[in-house]
């Protein structure tokens, strides 16, 4: 099993980016604590200095599985279903702006709440169809590279669109990309899915990235959540790819990273 924990590369609001800033430390702590990977948040990458970024990843010998890109929307409110067209155009921009970054990393490019919320006044079919357009154009712009889009099911207490497996599935089938799949969330599936196991094993081969957290987003083996029984099912499907903790730095970063790793490489 390979493991890998977000790092955000700069300040953000979003709690669950379990490192945040200073990415000479944080890279060492990551690597030092036994990580494989790190998953990088990056709201712009014009605001990053990718070659020292690069170096530095490549200096404590971590993979980078995927990029974060929903501090775009966090921090900056872009989004693929905004009603402004031009909110819309600047989100897709932005997405394909982050396809050179991850073709440095052989990187996935994750679709989180980049995608938008359904604002008041706008219908969800329209949305879908904003939606739908714009994967198709960012993941036409990744496909050249070799680079793979994971849209995230994302709980319904942060957005409407695309809460569960079944609906990424679905959209799947609309988008008609061979390079768009679905990044599973453990703490979104747990509010989301009738079982966690039963959804991994439907969505089979179209998982391009796995992030992991217990039930209260903490760190794996917080909560209540059978990781043992989780993976099991992941691995199952004969998936290859990282799991990356994106959870709460309760009670701080490198301690909750420390157990989580204790607590996942005991159950596989
Ligand atoms: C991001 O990976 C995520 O899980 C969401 O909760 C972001 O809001
Ligand atoms: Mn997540």
């Amino acid at each position: 099993m390979k493991l890998s924990i977000v790092l955000s590369t700069q300040p953000a609001k979003f709690q669950a980016a379990t490192f945040k800033g200073d990415l000479e430390t944080n890279l060492a702590r990551i690597a030092s604590l036994g990580y494989d990977g790190v998953e990088l948040a990056i709201r712009d990458p014009k605001s990053v200095d990718l070659d020292e970024l690069e170096r530095l990843v490549l200096k404590h010998n971590l993979s980078v599985p995927a990029i974060g890109t929903g501090q775009a929307w966090g921090e900056e409110g872009l989004s693929f279903t905004d009603p402004d067209p031009s909110v819309r155009r600047a989100a897709v921009e932005r997405i394909k702006s982050h396809v050179l970054v991850a073709a440095r990393f052989n990187a996935a490019i994750i679709i989180g709440l980049v995608r938008g919320i359904v604002k008041p006044g706008v219908d969800h079919a329209q949305a879908m169809i904003w939606l739908i357009e714009a994967l198709r154009e960012c993941s036409a712009a990744a496909e050249p590279f070799g680079i793979r889009l994971a849209l995230e099911p994302i709980n319904r207490y942060e957005t409407t669109l695309i809460n569960n497996a079944a609906q990424g599935l679905e959209l799947i089938e609309r988008v008609g990309a061979d390079n768009f799949g679905l990044l599973l969330d453990t703490f979104h599936m747990n509010i989301e899915e009738p079982s966690i196991e039963d959804s991994v094993k439907q969505t089979g081969g179209r998982i391009f990235h796995f992030h992991v957290a217990d039930s209260n987003r903490w760190y794996p083996g917080a909560g209540h959540l059978d990781f043992k029984s989780i993976l099991a099912a992941l691995f199952a499907t004969g998936y290859t790819g990282f799991v990356s903790g994106e959870f709460m730095p309760v009670p701080d970063a490198a301690t909750g990273a420390r157990n989580a790793i204790e607590h996942l490489r005991a159950k596989v």
